[in-house]
């Protein structure tokens, strides 16, 4: 069944670290040897051996339209024929700078970037920039791409390989990073009267889905936003995964909460390379080349990367799209809830908007220990079961699950036909 992709993943593993270009495809967390594929369209993927999947991954959170849009894709070829780069102002990155600014109110400005990890390096460096200050605080199990001050107690692949915290960063920088447990309003509380003065930023997944799919309580973003107003620290939202994912309006319009930064990434653009941040204008002042903070990028809002962007932007903002996505990613969690129930299998599942976290335990986890409490043996056999039926979920325990547009009521019922099956297996 995957002679090809053993074969491939062979030969890359000697010209390419561990055969592939980022971790967490790697299988390492599951077992076995990743799949390679071919094609995708829709809600489908096909890999190199001619197998046909139904793709809950979406490229990790992209193809929120699903695979090869007709539309996206011609934007793509009529714009590339004019000209790949010119690493010049184009009126196309004033369109999407206008359309991020116009759907998400938090944003004054934005800058764009070519990916989440770029987005969220700058947005820290702006936070330290604007206040003079150094320390930063994340959150146990959240992910925030890989820049040295955020891989610590990281989620994602750092999660996945049980290393939360990167070889090679340096202790003087880690030493800046104060990771929290997330969701804890008494340690929050506590950490902001001891050196809330000394913290440039708070950067949080709104909703994590680097650690699986984990909310937090209303109550503790309304209140990790009052301190940080308090204490001058700037909240920095990371939305690369729940931008125009969960939501139109985001994490940030779910809780109802403005962040003074935001990051974006993965839809805004369509599957090209494409990252951002923005948000004050006070605080985006500081940046190169009107301040003294220094960000650059050659490809930075890349022509084509942003037509993909701005045709997905417009799709994902007809009236509908979102509630038809929340229906079929909610149909899929209780269905699969049901299935497992009838097997006498401990699971739970959860979603918002076209994001999901399925868990081989009794309840909804609050929080990364309560994460790590989930059955994550009987979860790789579950994924090993659905890949054999051409079902293909994220290869960790430790990350979400994505639903397109393109997803029908058909794929989730042969979704759930796999599952039975799977769920079976498992009992
Ligand atoms: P990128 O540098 O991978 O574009 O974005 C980093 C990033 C930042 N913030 C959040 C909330 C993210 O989820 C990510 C990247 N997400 C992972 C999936 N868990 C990307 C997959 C991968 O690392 O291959």
């Amino acid at each position: 069944m995957f002679d090809a992709s053993k074969q491939l993943f062979e030969k890359s593993q000697r010209v390419i670290p561990g055969g592939v270009n980022s971790p967490v495809r790697a299988f390492r967390s599951v077992g076995g040897t990743p799949v390679f594929f071919r094609k995708a369209n829709g809600a489908y993927m096909w890999d190199v051996d001619g197998n046909k999947y139904i793709d809950y991954i979406g490229s990790w959170g992209p193809a929120v339209l699903g695979h090869a849009h007709p539309e996206v894709v011609k934007v793509v070829q009529d714009r590339a024929a004019d000209g790949m780069s010119f690493g010049a102002p184009t009126e196309g990155e004033l369109e999407i700078a206008e359309r991020l600014v116009s759907l998400l109110p938090s944003l004054e400005q934005i800058r764009m970037t070519s990916s989440g990890t770029e987005a969220t390096m700058s947005a820290i460096r702006l936070a330290r920039g604007f206040t003079g200050r150094s320390k930063i605080v994340k959150f146990e199990g959240c992910y925030h791409g890989h820049s040295d001050s955020l891989l610590v107690k990281a989620g994602s692949g750092a999660l996945t390989f049980g290393h939360p915290s990167s070889a090679g960063v340096p202790p003087e920088v880690a030493a800046h990073t104060i990771v929290l447990a997330y969701n804890d309003l008494d340690e929050l509380t506590r950490t902001f009267t001891e050196i809330g003065d000394q913290l440039a930023c708070v950067i949080i997944e709104p909703i994590a889905g680097n650690m699986n799919f984990v909310m937090p309580t209303k109550t503790y973003l309304d209140t990790l936003r009052s301190l940080c107003t308090k204490h001058g620290c700037v909240l920095i939202f990371d939305e690369v995964m729940t931008g125009f994912r969960v939501g139109l309006l985001g994490a940030q319009g779910h809780y109802g909460i403005t962040p003074d930064l935001t990051t974006l990434g993965k839809v805004i653009g369509g599957g090209m390379p494409v990252g951002a941040f923005g948000g004050r204008r006070d605080i985006m002042a500081h940046l190169a080349p009107l301040g003294g903070v220094y960000q650059a990028g050659t490809l930075s809002g890349n022509p084509v990367a942003v037509a993909a962007g701005l045709k997905t932007l417009e799709l994902v903002a007809q009236p509908g799209f979102f509630a038809a996505l929340s229906a079929t990613t909610a149909q899929l969690m209780s269905a699969l809830t049901a299935a497992a129930t009838a097997a006498n299998i401990p699971f739970s599942a959860t979603s918002l908007g076209g994001m999901f976290g399925i868990f081989f335990a009794p309840s909804i986890p609050a929080n990364y220990a309560e994460v790590m409490q989930a059955d994550r043996e009987r979860f790789n056999r579950f994924f090993h079961a659905m890949l054999n039926q051409g079902i293909y979920l994220a290869p960790s325990a430790f990350e979400a699950g994505f639903v397109s547009a393109a997803h029908t009521t058909a794929d989730i019922d042969v979704t759930v036909k796999a599952a039975k099956a799977a769920f079976a297996a498992l009992a």
